[in-house]
């Protein structure tokens, strides 16, 4: 069982690291601009042929300078995010700069439009942001209908298991369960200081919630699987797609999930006695947790 305190990190993570400006409630989404706070991402090519590519880029800082001192989050400098827009073809990596400040990267792409975003910190700049650029990608185009919302990804000889709920406004732990073959994954590999990684993407525009694990790896708490816990905060009703990144046997993959959210009517009560431990409130209210988490 994981302790307030966990908890109260994630969840400040969500609101201070990667939300907006919103003071309070639930944040803006990253990713939604070009141009936040006075930096820009500006790519090599906006219009684009398909297949493999190299790209490149620079984020331009408040001096109209390409920016080449950030922050490392997550053992990176700088989080590459790669979707077309009917949310297919998620690749999540880790370009690398040059001493001017020049970014390049591989991507594969399909025709269609697509969206890329870093996430950063800069030096100098009070937190985490996420800039998103629109990319078109030339050729023939047939659009893939949403994944169904079944709560199971299956990649390969992998299955994961989401348990959780999304409540728009309010900071929701979500729990994906890796197996192999059948059999619970005890022994997941850390990838950049996590046991996983989560991106949450608003259908609809695309909205980029960045969110991580509570816990991680050498704790002294957090197990390397079956369980990765998460908190994240839906910044509106809607429907979302999940992309877990977790590395097992020296392969990092991708399972997807389509999520919708739950009304805070529908969810579970609990809510509004104590403000600051709303997410731990909410955790406990969902009866399905507990057995999860028996065997922390
Ligand atoms: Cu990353």
């Amino acid at each position: 069982m994981r302790n307030h305190s966990g908890l109260d990190q994630a969840n400040h993570g969500v609101h201070g690291a990667h939300g907006g400006h919103s003071a309070h409630g639930a944040a803006l989404p990253g990713g939604l601009s070009v141009s936040q706070d006075g930096y820009t991402l500006e790519l090599d090519s906006t219009i684009r042929t398909a297949g493999v590519q190299p790209v490149g880029f620079q984020v331009v800082g408040p001096d109209g300078r390409a920016v080449t001192e950030f922050v490392p989050e997550h053992e990176k400098e700088l989080h590459f995010i790669a979707v077309r827009r009917d949310t297919s073809g998620f690749q999540h990596v880790h370009p690398v700069r040059d001493e001017k400040g020049t970014w390049s990267t591989e991507l594969a792409l399909e025709p269609g439009d697509w969206k890329f975003f870093t996430d950063i910190h800069p030096a100098g700049h009070d937190g985490t942001l996420t800039l998103g650029i629109d990319v078109a990608v030339a050729g023939p185009y047939e659009p893939r209908p949403l994944p169904e919302a079944t709560g199971i990804a299956r990649i390969g000889a992998y299955t994961v298991a989401l348990d959780g709920t999304l409540v728009p406004g309010r900071a929701s732990e979500l729990t994906l369960t890796v197996s192999r073959d059948g059999r619970p994954v005890t022994d997941l590999e850390p990838y950049l200081a996590a046991y996983g990684h989560l991106v949450a993407l608003r259908v609809g525009d695309l909205g980029y919630l960045h969110v991580h694990p509570e816990g991680h790896p050498g704790d002294g708490i957090t197990a390397p699987g079956p369980d990765i816990a998460f908190v994240a905060v839906a910044p509106s009703a809607g429907t979302y797609r999940l992309y877990l990144d977790f590395q097992h046997d020296g392969v990092v993959r991708t399972a997807d999930f389509t999520v919708r959210t739950a009304s805070a009517a529908a969810a579970p009560a609990h809510e509004g006695h104590h403000d600051g431990h709303q997410a731990h409130h909410g955790h406990h209210g969902h009866h399905a947790h507990h057995a999860h988490h028996a065997h922390h």
